[in-house]
């Protein structure tokens, strides 16, 4: 870690835990299930003066990975939450540490564990993205496309082109996969173009995997069973298409296993997903030492999380176009002020202040707060 000139020692004073749920613009489908709301937890962590936020990612239902709004509301209020405030850390890695002898809950822990980065950052007077370690002005970032009919994915395709994106991803799932890219690539022959097909297939599909390989496509995300390396291994070797992976990577020695074993060539890093911003981190070396090329995944976050994600891409090894797209994408109105928009592919690092650089609107996350309360020491 840098020395930064780091202020005198704070103490995490208090921290609030609150459940907000926003309606999406439109429902989107992937192959496991539908997202009407986003339902997230917000961490605020308050201390030295300052407030630090996070937004978690879990889904109401196990539909992405286990974890759930249920059980990670429940680890935070009654577990991480009370064994931090009060509490002095040097560092957020020292907050990581602490987390580590608890099994899983990586989103629970990522919720906290990014506030207190926030929060850490913002006493220190710094932005996020430096106090990271990053060193990219540009993210490049892509669309994801949830399922729909091929038409209304065809005009999707062609709005998010004309606006910039540098990257499209269309998610897939089982009969609703090659007529998809037929019509998408007869459209569009030249454009950076990938699936996710969130785990939907399994190895008895591989005459169908096998024809994924004729689109041209740049990576084909999670195509197997999120708890499934070994699978993956066999599917990337017979594939010349790499394989992107995402729910299989939750731990830093998910990624160790994957890279040492070829069961995927590309990586999705979601900050979420892993536990927070230590472990992005570390996968993130980890890729940079296998010279595997990173990209930062989404799960339709408002402004909080989305800050979040934007700060992380700036790390070096994030050289593919990510999911952070327009927030406007999917909400009328963000809980933060600032308006997280692409141009011409490119997401802005919101800079207003420290840490993620972002001014919550407490009437409006008020106004959408199913239930708040708070943690003191
Ligand atoms: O697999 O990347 C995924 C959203 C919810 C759950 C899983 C995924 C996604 C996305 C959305 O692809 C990406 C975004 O935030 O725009
Ligand atoms: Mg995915």
């Amino acid at each position: 870690m840098p020395d930064h000139g780091l202020r005198a020692p704070f103490v995490i004073e208090s921290a609030e835990l609150r459940l907000i749920e926003l309606p999406l613009l439109k429902p989107f489908t992937i192959s496991s299930g539908t997202m009407v709301t986003r339902v997230a937890p917000i961490v605020v962590l308050r201390g030295g003066g300052c407030e630090g936020y996070a937004e978690g990612v879990a889904d109401v239902l196990p539909d992405y990975l286990p974890e759930t709004i249920v059980s990670s509301m429940m680890m935070m209020r009654d577990v991480l939450l009370p064994a931090i405030v009060g509490k002095h850390f040097a560092n957020p890695q020292e907050i990581e540490r602490s987390f580590r002898p608890w099994r899983d809950h990586q989103m629970a822990k990522a919720t906290v564990e990014m506030a207190f980065w926030d929060l850490w950052s913002k006493v220190q007077g710094l932005p996020l993205w430096q106090v990271l370690g990053g060193t990219r002005s540009q993210i490049e970032v892509g669309v994801s496309l949830g399922i729909r009919e091929i038409f209304e994915t065809l005009e999707e395709v062609a709005l998010h082109v004309e606006q910039g994106y540098r990257r499209i991803k269309l998610k897939i799932t089982t009969g609703h996969d090659l007529k998809l890219l037929d019509a998408v690539r007869a459209r569009f022959p030249n454009i950076h173009l990938t699936v996710d097909a969130n785990c939907c297939y399994t190895l008895a599909d591989l005459a169908l995997l096998r024809k994924l390989d004729s689109y041209g496509l740049d990576y084909i995300e999670q195509p197997l069973a999120w708890n499934d390396l070994h699978d993956h291994v066999r599917l990337q070797s017979i594939l010349s298409t790499p394989i992107c992976l995402d729910e299989s990577i939750r731990t830093l020695a998910d990624c160790r296993k994957a890279l040492q074993s070829d069961a995927g060539r590309i990586i999705n890093i979601k900050v979420g997903r892993v536990g927070g911003h230590t472990v992005a981190k570390q996968i993130h070396d980890l890729c940079l030492a296998y010279d595997v090329p990173v990209w930062c995944g989404g799960m339709t976050e408002t402004g909080i999380g989305r800050a979040h994600n934007i700060h992380l891409c700036t790390l070096e090894q994030f050289s593919r176009p990510g999911d952070t797209s327009s927030s406007s994408r999917y909400f009328k109105q963000d809980v933060i002020v600032e308006r997280l928009e692409t141009s011409d592919g490119l997401m802005p690092i919101p800079a207003n202040g420290a840490g993620i650089g972002v001014t919550v609107d407490w009437d409006f996350l008020d106004a959408i707060s199913t239930s708040a309360e708070t943690i003191k020491a």
